[in-house]
């Protein structure tokens, strides 16, 4: 049992000033693993006061100190290694392989590319006539979801870090043990106190006073639609910044041209990958007709491949759904495709078969699949694919993109110019051509309500700084 009653504020892990606990459950075994302390707003405001008194030192260190900063976390994250998959593993319900090769990985890239980006950014640029001065933003408020707890808490602490700016984190309180980790790999890395606080508890009670903390300069969220239209008013009231990354319902546009089985593939892993439970998946798919009958065999073939089980088992593919209720909410949303008309090909309601205990959902496909249909709109959060045809190329983007949503999108196939015209068309954050691999340097975030702001990289450094423009400076 893991059991934290503290928070980290001011380089000290200290009580809680309340008395109250949230459990959290291990998804794949239902039973608590661990307990975590409520924060009360007492303890929120001692944390901010810490971040306040340390920004005057940190907003001012150098480049070079922020580099060595960010190399020295980076290399105590590598030595917390076993730690953080096993407690992701634990806590998400994330396939161990996953937990190392992405989960892990992602956190300790953000740290890196920071680190790289900061050899040569420039805080002062002259610019003939005027001079741009980067500040930093001053204390930051982050609120991160349970999703990828590691990557994103360090794409914003790491960029923090390099701007210069000061934190406190709210981790998710369903998957808080990586975040606890974390405070110690800053500590021991030699973070000078303050900089990072931590406070654990709910989102109704720490996030929502983090969103309209007086002391709080910006405040940079990741989570649900709902509690982001939330934070963007409580910040209205003192006109802080936001940052929000907010939900997805990206297209997967696949080409006339591309190789039946291996755009299967790739559709099927980009919807079951985490368990659906990713904000950039690939949930709707949209294929030309002339290859329907085709493509639906080949994703039946290609789905048994992606192993459901134990997350602690090197071979599992795909674990369970994080909590109870997210398990309801996939329950509920592949009811509303078979009830709204579109044609289940594989899944379907309830457990797959053989398991009792944990929140594992099925694998589940769709055909037939109208784009203004629930299933085709609405962020679900799990391994439910939706089918949709077009007739040509035209028709497939504005298909792509008649969504509230636009942070990601996808195509696969051969012709170059077909996937530029694909992929120049869309209207999103982030678009992957052919499965081509991650970058760190590159920006996130969303256009339309996928959110505000963009994470990774430069673009996320630039976050947390406010630009000022000096006009004749001597
Ligand atoms: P949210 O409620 O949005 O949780 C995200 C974070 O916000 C958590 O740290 C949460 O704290 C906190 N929070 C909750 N209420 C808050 C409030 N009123 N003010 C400030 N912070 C608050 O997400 P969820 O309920 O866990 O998931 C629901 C749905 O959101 C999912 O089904 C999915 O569609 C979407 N979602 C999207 C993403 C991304 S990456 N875009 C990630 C997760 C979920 P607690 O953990 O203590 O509640």
């Amino acid at each position: 049992m893991r059991n934290y009653t503290k928070h980290y504020i001011n380089g000290e892990w200290v009580e809680s000033t309340g008395t109250e606990t949230i459990d959290v459950i291990n998804p794949a075994t239902e039973e608590v693993m661990g307990t975590i302390s409520a924060g009360t707003i007492e303890d929120l405001d001692r944390a901010v006061q810490a971040a306040r008194e340390a920004f005057p030192f940190f907003s001012q260190t150098t480049n070079v100190e922020r580099i060595a900063l960010l190399e020295n976390i980076a290399q105590e994250y590598e030595n917390r290694k076993e730690d953080l998959v096993n407690v992701i593993t634990e806590e998400l319900g994330s396939p161990i392989s996953n937990s190392e090769s992405v989960q892990y990985e992602m956190g300790y890239q953000h740290f890196k590319q920071a680190a790289k980006e900061l050899k040569d950014f420039e805080f002062v640029e002259d610019r003939g006539g005027h001079v741009v001065q980067k500040d930093a933003i001053g204390v930051a408020g982050l609120i991160t979801p349970w999703n990828f707890p590691t990557n994103q808490a360090a794409t914003k602490l790491a960029s923090a870090f390099a701007a210069g700016s000061t934190v406190v984190l709210k981790p998710a309180s369903k998957t808080p043990f990586a975040a606890i980790i974390m405070a110690e790999i800053f500590e021991k890395a030699g973070l000078p106190k303050g900089v990072f606080n931590l406070v654990n508890g709910s989102g109704s009670t720490i996030g929502d006073a983090i969103s309209s903390h007086r002391d709080i300069d910006f405040v940079s969220f990741t989570g649900s639609g709902g509690v982001g239209e939330k934070i963007m008013k409580n910040a209205a009231e003192d006109i802080k910044k936001v940052s929000l990354e907010l939900g997805g319902k990206s297209p997967l546009v696949i080409l006339p041209d591309a190789n039946i089985r291996e755009a299967a593939k790739t559709a099927v892993s980009g919807v079951v990958f985490n368990t659906g439970q990713v904000c950039t998946a690939a949930t709707r798919t949209i294929i030309p007709k002339s290859i329907h009958d085709e493509f639906i065999e080949a994703v039946k073939e290609v789905l048994p491949e992606f192993t459901i089980g134990d997350p602690k088992d090197k071979n599992t593919k795909v674990g369970p759904q994080v909590s109870k209720e997210q398990w309801e909410t996939v329950q509920s949303y592949i009811q509303k495709g078979k009830d709204e008309g579109a044609k289940l090909i594989a899944g379907g309601t309830g457990k797959p078969k053989g398991f009792e205990k944990g929140f594992y959902s099925q694998l589940t496909v769709f055909s037939d699949v109208k784009n203004d249909m629930t299933i085709a709109q609405e962020e679900i959060f799990g391994p439910v694919m939706s089918i949709i045809t077009y007739e040509d190329l035209d028709e497939a983007i504005e298909i792509a993109n008649d969504s509230i949503y636009g942070l990601a999108g996808y195509v696969y196939g051969e012709e170059p110019e077909l996937l530029r015209k694909v992929a120049t068309s869309l209207r999103a954050g982030r678009i992957t051509i052919n499965n081509a691999k991650g970058d760190f340097g590159a920006p996130f975030g969303g256009f339309k309500q996928s959110g505000i702001g963009r994470e990774w990289g430069d673009y996320g450094i630039e976050e947390f700084l406010e630009p000022k423009s000096i006009l004749g400076m001597p």
